[in-house]
C-alpha cells in the first residue's frame, strides 16, 4: 500500500470508531424495588423507542439454556429483530413454545441434549416460556425496541453501559408486577431508581 492509501485507509477505519466512542459514553444504573417480592431481581429496565435511532440486531444468536430442568437465564431482554438459539443441557427431551400473540405462539418442539432451535423475535414483546413436558418450567424473553437494557440481580442493581447522552424514556418490566415508566435525561453517567407495586 502507497503512504496515500494507507493514510486513507487509517482515516477510514478511525474516524467512525472515535464517533462511536464519543456518542456511547454514560452509564445509566440504580436499583430497582420490586415491592412485595422475595428479591428485586428479574426485572427488565430498558430505553424505549428512540426515534431516528438506527440500532441492528446483533449478528449472532443470543443463547438461553435448558439446564438441571430451569431456563437458563430466567429473563432474557433482546433487541428486536435478535435471534434466540434455545440450547438443551439436559440429558431429557424439553421443548420450548409459547402462548403469547406477539411471538406467533411459536412451538419449537422438543429435542435432546446438545441441540438448539431457535427463533427470531421480530415484534416488541413479552414471551413467556414454556416446556410442554415440565410444566413447572418457566422463562421470559422481553424484545425492547432498544439495545439499552439490564436485568436487574438479586439486590436490585442494574447497570446500561454505553448510552449516549439524551432524554430518553426509561421502562421497568417484572414478570410479577406492573410496568413502570418514567423519562430520564441522561448527561454522563447517571443514576436512576425504580419502585414497582402492585
Ligand atoms: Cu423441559
Amino acid at each position: 500500500m502507497c503512504k496515500r492509501k494507507t493514510l486513507i485507509f487509517t482515516a477510514l477505519v478511525l474516524l467512525p470508531l472515535a464517533a462511536a466512542t464519543a456518542a456511547a459514553a454514560a452509564t445509566l444504573s440504580g436499583t430497582v424495588e420490586a415491592t412485595g417480592m422475595r428479591h428485586d431481581g428479574d426485572a427488565v429496565v430498558y430505553v424505549d423507542t428512540i426515534a431516528g435511532a438506527e440500532l441492528d440486531p446483533p449478528a449472532e444468536p443470543v443463547q438461553m439454556d435448558q439446564e438441571q430442568m430451569e431456563f437458563i437465564p430466567h429473563v432474557l431482554p433482546v433487541l428486536v429483530g435478535t435471534t434466540v438459539e434455545f440450547l438443551n443441557s439436559d440429558a431429557v427431551l424439553h421443548n420450548v413454545f409459547t402462548p403469547d400473540k406477539c411471538a406467533g405462539r411459536f412451538n419449537l418442539g422438543s429435542w435432546p441434549q446438545g441441540e438448539t432451535r431457535s427463533y427470531t423475535f421480530e415484534k416488541p414483546c413479552v414471551a413467556a416460556l414454556l416446556c410442554n413436558v415440565h410444566p413447572e418450567m418457566e422463562a421470559f424473553v422481553v424484545a425492547v425496541p432498544t439495545p439499552y437494557f439490564a436485568v436487574s440481580g438479586r439486590d436490585g442493581s442494574y447497570a446500561i453501559e454505553g448510552l449516549p447522552d439524551g432524554e430518553y424514556t426509561v421502562k421497568v418490566w417484572h414478570p410479577k408486577l406492573p410496568e413502570t415508566s418514567r423519562s430520564v435525561t441522561v448527561a454522563g453517567d447517571t443514576a436512576a431508581d425504580f419502585e414497582l407495586k402492585k
